[in-house]
């Protein structure tokens, strides 16, 4: 401060004293190497925790994507689940200028506050896998992401080829569905579809009840569920960490995962396709079927920037394509909304 004063004071008696040239002392305090030379585009990244193995694999490809090596320096902030943490964490971005927002928003609602804040701070805000539901999309530069409702109509659409192939009456489906986390994009997309396909077909959905993407959390609600159904034979996970706590309750009552209902097997149905020990469980006719939830957003928001970077307007929402697993010989293709997705054996995760 002192010094832009002294700067001041001289350049008035300069101006006083009539002479034409003004003489600035060369200003050796602003560090101009620094703003010259670290042209590193800084991201500061809100993700919304740590809660399931597709959630690490999504961190994973954004700290791998956002390198020093790539020209990148990322600021990374774990939610740990809640959205007051993400909120402080953008807030803390405009403070430190990053140069773009990149928010996993764990829930829907609650953004246009701070995406407004960001959007007269002039820092573009990404949205990656959920969605925020704002008033003004103009708060948001693009989303990424999976189409959530196509997912589980997928896993459905499965499910109604499956009974026919097996001559398995509708009304004989007796389904539980362990949810996501309430609000988020994934959990609504997912419960909307099977209710739906229950309602057109006519299977028994008995009840849903949030699990939070846990293991833990599934557990305990389908040790729940045993206690008040004798006659599932559906269980309907939105993600595969839920879908490892069922099994472990499942199995603890005594009863069997599997894909033969009609010998007494309780079939598990899920998402996501990155939990190696989930697919482990597809092999072994443990899970039957899993709608891949694909993780690898890091080059896809890397992409983004550098469209933006560039001047460009890149879309407004872009989805990612994803497959159906299973090993089930009876489904080999499914059609969704007039396109056929053919029924493919898992791979495991690699790296
Ligand atoms: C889906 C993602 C979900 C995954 C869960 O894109 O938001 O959250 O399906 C994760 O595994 O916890
Ligand atoms: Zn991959």
């Amino acid at each position: 401060m002192k010094k832009i004063l002294s700067v001041v004071v001289f350049i008035l008696c300069t101006l006083l004293s009539g002479c034409g040239n003004i003489y600035l002392p060369e200003n050796k305090g602003l560090d101009t190497d620094k703003i010259t030379t670290d042209e590193s585009i800084v991201v500061g990244f809100s993700q919304l925790g740590a809660e399931s193995d597709w959630r690490s694999a999504n961190t994973q490809s954004m700290k791998s994507t956002f390198t020093e090596e790539n020209g990148y320096k990322l600021i990374f902030e774990d939610g740990q689940q809640k959205q007051a943490n993400q909120i402080m964490a953008i807030r803390t971005f405009i403070q430190q200028e990053v140069d773009y927002i990149v928010l996993a928003p764990v829930i829907e609602t609650g953004w246009d506050t701070v995406l407004q804040e960001a959007k007269d701070s002039k820092i573009p805000v990404i949205i990656v896998d959920r969605k925020v539901s704002v008033s003004d999309e103009s708060l948001f530069a693009c989303w990424v992401g999976s189409d959530f409702e196509l997912e589980g109509k997928k896993a459905a659409e499965w499910l109604k080829q499956y009974t026919i192939a097996k001559g398995i009456a509708p009304q004989d489906l007796h389904i539980v569905n362990i949810q996501g986390t309430i609000g988020a994009s994934a959990q609504i997309g997912r419960t909307k579809s099977l209710a739906d396909a229950a309602r057109l077909n006519g299977w028994d959905l008995m009840a849903q009840v949030p699990g939070d993407f846990t293991q833990a959390k599934g557990k305990e609600v389908m040790e729940s569920f045993l206690k008040q159904y004798d006659n599932i034979n559906v269980v309907y996970c939105e993600n595969d960490n839920e879908a490892l706590g069922v099994i472990e309750a499942i199995e603890a009552a005594g009863k069997r995962v599997g894909s033969d209902i009609k010998g007494g097997e309780i079939m598990i149905i899920s998402f996501d396709g990155v939990n190696e020990e989930a697919i482990n469980y597809i092999l072994e006719d443990k899970i039957t079927c899993i709608a891949e939830c694909n993780p690898h957003h890091g080059p896809r928001v890397q992409a983004i920037i550098e469209s933006l970077e560039a001047g460009h307007t890149p879309d407004k929402f872009s989805y990612v394509d994803e497959k159906i697993f299973s090993l089930d010989i009876n489904v080999k293709k499914i059609t969704v909304d007039g396109i056929d997705y053919e029924v493919a054996a898992p791979v495991l995760p690699v790296g």
